[in-house]
């Protein structure tokens, strides 16, 4: 462990994690990141945490968080600089619920429809459009999903978004301007480009890598 630094178990591709990390990054806190692969992950993440999911932070007291909702509110509360968590608290912590829920299992329909033969693509398809019809309709009177600055809930459900416009980018940038215009402002952010850097799985026997983020909210 890198002296009193909290440690961050995580993995590239996963949207919770995503999430996760740009709560630290947002809040200019270092920490040591240990990079682990979801097909063999290492025992350290099921020792600090029986369920064995990233993103996991374990602060220098030995508390361990998670919840990658709770990482971010918890980095939020060491520095919220342009005060991301301090108004509309019921709407956003709504919309993540919703997102962690409805819209999550929606998306792993649409996504992986092969794995879920009952219903063809088109009908999970529409499932889906619901939800981003909402998403469209917020963002075409108003910047952000709670207002003209960014939220704790932009952040929350970006990576969620973003996977979901992946499945078919076309038939997303076609049915949801206003999303996709906000989509594209988070995907080219200095904020979302830096928490994207790739990092090697973290070999147990030695220490993660350290993120510093001097400079990232300049
Ligand atoms: N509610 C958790 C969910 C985390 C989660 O499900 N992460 C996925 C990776 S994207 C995972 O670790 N999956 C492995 C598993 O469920 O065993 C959070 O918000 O942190």
């Amino acid at each position: 462990m890198i002296v009193d630094l909290p440690v961050l178990y995580s993995f590239r591709r996963c949207p919770y994690a995503m999430r996760a990390r740009m709560g630290l990054a947002y809040s200019g806190l270092s920490y040591e990141h240990r990079e682990i692969s979801l097909k063999d992950r290492p025992q350290g993440l099921y020792d600090i945490s029986s369920k064995g999911t990233v993103p996991v932070l374990q602060l220098g007291n030995g508390i361990v968080i998670d919840e990658s909702i709770d990482i971010i509110k918890w980095a939020l509360d060491q520095n919220d600089p342009e005060d991301w968590y301090q108004y509309q608290k019921e709407d956003q912590d709504r919309l993540v619920e919703m997102n962690d829920n409805e819209f999550k299992k929606r998306l792993d329909k649409y996504k992986y429809h092969v794995r879920f033969p009952d219903n063809a693509l088109e009908d999970y398809r529409n499932d889906i459009a619901k939800n981003l019809e909402l998403y469209d309709e917020r963002l075409l009177s108003s910047r952000y999903m709670v207002g003209e600055k960014i939220q704790l809930a932009d952040i929350a459900l970006m990576p969620f978004i973003r996977q979901c416009a992946h499945v078919d980018l076309f038939w997303f940038n076609e049915n949801f301007e206003n999303l996709s215009k906000w989509l594209t402002s988070f995907k080219e952010s200095k904020l979302f480009i830096s928490i994207m850097t790739k990092h090697k799985i973290w070999d147990q026997a030695s220490e993660g890598i350290l993120i510093n983020w001097d400079g990232i909210n300049q």
